[in-house]
């Protein structure tokens, strides 16, 4: 097995500890601390009411803990978990740190094609799921994973079970479960955005992610009285860690998980748990700008509305105290590590044009031409950055790490920004060839290869597209070989290919040939640039 770990030089290490970032802090830890200190507290609400207090949720974590090396799993070893906003999410991830397993986090959205590379990359040997989310059968999917991936020996299924084990035959026992694991360990494998291809995987350290979460919570003032929602799926890096439900339990808050983020469910929840605290992504914000003045949900204990994940225009930003009447805070953040806030108390200038500034005095941020030189102040360019919550390397991925890692260890965003005389950073676009919809990062070049594996698909370049609504959408152009399919058989084909919903191209342009050989030889990347540019200037 690849052995797993995230290495910053000595000197970084030992300067992020004397700041005070690093103090040793591990999941189970911070969790059996809170357990202790306010047992009684309610840690989590799920959207049917269930609560756990924090006694429970640490008793729950403990029993699972002990359920999963019962079955044989070692401290150390993978799980891939698969789960939506349930309670569940918590003790069964909570669970896994305290027996030293990994897990692995997947969206709900995904599907097998996604699972397996998660699976092989990571080396699981198990993999979570419940019965159902969102109308779907994940045990459906389980069946062709297990059938895929052979070194997946169990399934462990929240609800009913069928041929798998059932989370709740889980039994405590306290002579299984291990010492706590070393804070300077990787604690799990989040997933990547994917620029190029399939997804990476981030490992993140106990004593980097506390950070960043501990800090987080500061930044957005949580406490005992906070009630943090998490309505985007809970798996992402936003809900769980920025401050996310993480930040939320260090800071002894409650959470609630949202089982959808529509205005419908999520706005009879803030009024029922008095939620204080949300994060959404900007098609999500203005769904709820446009729903809130109509609602009949009492929604004033709302008082902070945090947007992020891709780009928040100005105008929208400017709309949400008087929609929804409460803060905006913007958040730029990313799996790999570096999140900025707009801090609660900033003029609002700052709050509505830019993307925030970094959680850490440490956070060292490079911007600089595609030569590598720093551009003039003010000017945009590629943003670089490194420091103490920001990864080194992604797990098993060389390539990925000669590409997206600079010499002396700055990871390359891919992001392209500009910083204010304030030191706030302004998103202006990017560099790599992805699609954000809504948040979702799909990579180009990954539904290319899809898209070629289709008989009558000769050749197919995807790019973003504008959309009012989701910010980005995916626009494939193809050039067919023999007769030209319909859109609609190549986006049905694409569901063939068990890929997450939101992979499926949104728009498809047939075209007779890509126009290369005017200009020469071309990359993909310019390719793809020229192909969007022309198809916005025809329309
Ligand atoms: C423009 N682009 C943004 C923003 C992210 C907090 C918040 C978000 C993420 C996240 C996260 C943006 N304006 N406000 O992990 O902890 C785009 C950038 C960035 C990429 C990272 C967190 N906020 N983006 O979105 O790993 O392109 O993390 O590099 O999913 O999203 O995506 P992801």
């Amino acid at each position: 097995m690849i052995p797993l770990q995230q290495v910053w030089p000595d000197e970084l290490a030992r300067l992020y500890r004397e700041r005070g970032y690093w103090r040793g802090e591990t999941f189970p830890g911070f969790l059996r601390e809170r357990a202790a200190e306010h047992p009684d507290r309610v840690a989590v609400t799920g959207g049917d009411g269930t609560s756990w207090t924090y006694g429970e949720l640490f008793s729950k974590a403990e029993t699972n803990a002990a359920g999963f090396l019962a079955l044989g799993l070692q401290p150390g070893d993978r799980v891939v978990v698969q789960l939506g906003n349930i309670p569940e999410f918590l003790s069964v991830v909570c669970g896994l740190f305290v027996a030293g397993l990994i897990p692995v986090y997947a969206l709900p959205a995904h599907r097998l094609t996604e699972i397996v590379h998660f699976a092989q990359k990571s080396e699981a040997a198990a993999y979570v799921i419940a019965e159902r989310y969102d109308n779907f059968d994940y045990r459906t999917l389980a069946r062709e994973v297990v059938a895929a991936v052979p070194a997946i020996k169990n399934v462990i299924v929240v609800g009913e079970a069928e041929e798998f084990v059932a989370l709740s035959s889980f039994k405590a026992n306290a002579a299984l479960l291990p010492a706590d694991p070393s804070p300077s360990s990787v604690a799990f494998l989040q997933i990547s955005g994917g620029s190029t291809g399939l997804s990476k995987l981030i490992p993140r350290t106990h004593d980097d992610y506390i950070y960043s979460f501990r800090a987080s919570a500061e930044i957005c003032g949580l406490d005992a009285d906070s009630v943090y929602m998490s309505a985007l799926p809970v798996a992402h890096n936003f809900p769980m860690s920025s401050p996310g439900v993480f930040g939320a339990l260090y800071a002894g808050s409650r959470v609630v998980m949202c089982p959808s983020p529509s205005p419908e469910t999520a706005f009879a929840l803030i009024e029922r748990e008095k939620v204080t605290i949300t994060g959404l992504v900007p098609p999500l914000a203005l769904l709820w700008m446009q729903a809130a003045p109509k609602t009949s949900y009492d929604l004033s204990s709302l008082q902070i509305l945090q947007v992020g994940g891709a780009k928040f225009m100005p105008e929208a930003a400017r709309r949400v105290k008087g929609s929804l009447g409460c803060t905006l805070q913007q958040v730029f953040g990313m799996a790999e590590g570096l999140v900025n806030y707009t801090r609660l108390d900033d003029p609002y200038e700052i709050i509505v044009e830019t993307q925030g500034r970094p959680i850490s005095a440490d956070d060292e941020v490079l911007i600089v031409d595609d030569q590598g030189n720093p551009v003039p102040e003010g000017e945009p360019g590629n943003l670089l950055t490194r420091g103490p919550y920001t990864i080194r390397g992604y797990h098993n991925d060389p390539g990925a790490n000669s590409r997206s890692f600079t010499e002396d260890g700055f990871y390359r965003t891919g992001d392209v920004v500009k910083r204010t005389p304030e030191g706030y950073l302004v998103v202006q676009g990017r560099a790599t060839d992805h699609i954000n919809r809504a948040g979702e990062k799909i990579s180009a070049e990954e539904i290319e290869d899809h898209l070629l594996a289709h008989p009558s698909v000769f050749d197919a370049a995807v790019v973003s597209l504008p959309d009012p609504f989701l910010g980005e959408k995916s626009c494939a152009f193809v050039i067919p070989q023999g007769e030209q399919p319909k859109a609609s058989e190549l986006k049905a084909f694409m569901r063939t290919r068990k890929v997450a919903d939101f992979k499926v191209p949104d728009q498809i342009v047939f075209v007779s040939e890509f126009q290369t050989t005017a200009v020469g030889k071309i990359s993909r990347k310019e390719l793809r640039a020229k192909l969007r540019a022309d198809f916005l200037e025809k329309k």
